[in-house]
């Protein structure tokens, strides 16, 4: 009698501390439900794209859809009062073949209001066109992409580790000395610069720091708390790669026609909505952007479109959440976010070991855009299959899909440098 109560009392404690529902990923296809796509060139309405013409009306509609479904409305242009603050300029960095910048871009008048920290390599030899520039998002200060005492330690909160950030623990943390390059390995800088490229880079959580706090900080007080349609920290990121942009116009040095937006996981979910939005992006670049980003929602692998909402209440707006479980009813999907850029240049890149972000997921959202940048005249994705490993396809469209785990990697980086040399 005491032995069944005993046992009856461990399965009572142990119901009580599972936690209430166990996400269970998806990691086999012939798991993957049945679906089927919404057509980039059909209008809500039933109305076929026929021409370049209808594609722009088409465009407009989309892009009301993601902002109004997915990422929020995103605050319009520039805001009244922004100026740039130059607080570092060194003519000699990396042994003389770079020059590095800093500059602070305050969003608003005076200097009490919200900012983010530029960080601006650029090669010393620059030729009459300008350098092809990188507009990056970091995820751990400027200082953490490489060791040099030049570059200012970030100010604002930096997240401890990202065991904290899974276990949502959210950690006052100053960066230290000891920060300094910690992330090197995903910012191979010398090369860039060898290339004759520029990187322009900054600390996402500048903008908005990345944890739910009812949009108490970064930009969205200032600018307005979301409700309902409005944006959630993707939309503010990426409208902070335009505000970089904006002060990029005014570099003599940077060739205005090859600006790519670069970003890795949340951060590559940010620069396909940057690219999405903003046409000054010629190259847009999304490193294992996974759900939320290029891979399609409704194939249900890996991350889900329940899960990110979730564990990110913040990253998208609030309409978002009612695809959770239902993603068949969402009235886009992630290959139309790609056929909003066309017919400007993107990458996608996917890794084998990235089973989470759904490898084949995002190279099947590429295939599905394609036909829009063929619309348009320039090449999409000829490939039917997922192709090898490090073998890149496409045409203006791009993928890839190389060995090892979520990371950038150097072999990424050859073939953004690529694309990026190769823009008209
Ligand atoms: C994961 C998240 C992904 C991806 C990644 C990252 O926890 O589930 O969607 O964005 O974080 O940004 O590193």
């Amino acid at each position: 009698m005491a032995r069944i109560f005993l046992s009856c009392l461990l399965l009572l404690l142990s119901a009580a501390f599972l936690p209430a529902e166990e996400y269970v990923p998806i990691y086999d296809e012939k798991e993957v439900p049945e679906y089927t796509l919404p057509d980039p060139l059909v209008f809500e309405n039933g109305e076929k794209v026929e021409t370049a013409a209808d594609w722009w009306k088409r465009r407009a509609e989309l892009l009301r859809l993601f902002s109004h479904h997915v990422y929020g409305k995103t605050l319009q242009g520039t805001p009244e009062g922004m100026h740039f603050e130059s607080t570092k300029k060194l003519d000699s960095f990396l042994g003389g073949k770079a020059t590095l910048e800093e500059i602070r871009i305050h969003f608003s008048e005076g200097s009490d209001g919200p900012f983010l920290d530029l960080l601006l390599i650029k090669p010393k030899e620059v030729p009459e066109a300008g350098v092809p520039t990188f507009v990056a998002l970091n995820f751990r200060g400027n200082h953490s992409i490489h060791p040099s005492p030049e570059i200012a330690l970030n100010q604002n909160w930096v997240s401890e580790s990202s065991s904290d950030r899974k276990a949502g623990v959210v950690v006052e943390h100053k960066a230290t000395e000891k920060a300094r390059g910690f992330r090197s390995s995903r910012w191979p800088v010398e090369m860039i610069i060898d290339s004759g490229a520029a990187l322009a880079t900054f600390y996402y959580g500048d903008v908005d720091p990345d944890f739910h706090d009812e949009f108490k900080n970064g930009v969205h007080e200032p600018f307005g708390v979301p409700g309902k349609g409005d944006w959630g920290s993707i939309g503010a990121w990426a409208w902070a790669t335009s505000r970089v942009r904006d002060f990029l116009e005014s570099d003599e040095q940077v060739d205005q026609g090859r600006v790519a937006v670069f970003g890795h996981s949340r951060l590559g979910k940010t620069a396909l909505w940057a690219g999405a939005q903003d046409d000054r992006f010629a190259l847009t670049i999304s490193n294992n952007s996974g759900c939320g980003g290029a891979a399609l929602s409704r194939r249900r692998f890996g991350e889900r479109v329940s899960r990110i909402n979730n564990s990110f209440p913040h990253w998208f707006c609030e309409n978002f959440r009612q695809y959770n479980e239902n993603e068949s009813s969402l009235p886009v999907d992630q290959h139309q976010l790609i056929a909003l850029i066309a017919p400007r240049r993107v990458y996608v890149a996917s890794a084998e070991g990235d089973e989470w972000a759904d490898p084949r997921g995002e190279f099947l959202s590429v295939k599905h855009a394609s036909p829009v940048f063929e619309l348009l005249g320039k090449a999409g994705i000829a490939a039917e299959s997922l192709p090898g490993l490090h073998e890149p396809v496409g045409g203006e469209v791009r993928y890839h899909i190389r060995a090892g785990k979520h990371d950038v990697t150097d072999y990424d980086w050859e073939q953004y440098l690529k694309a990026i040399h190769s823009l008209p």
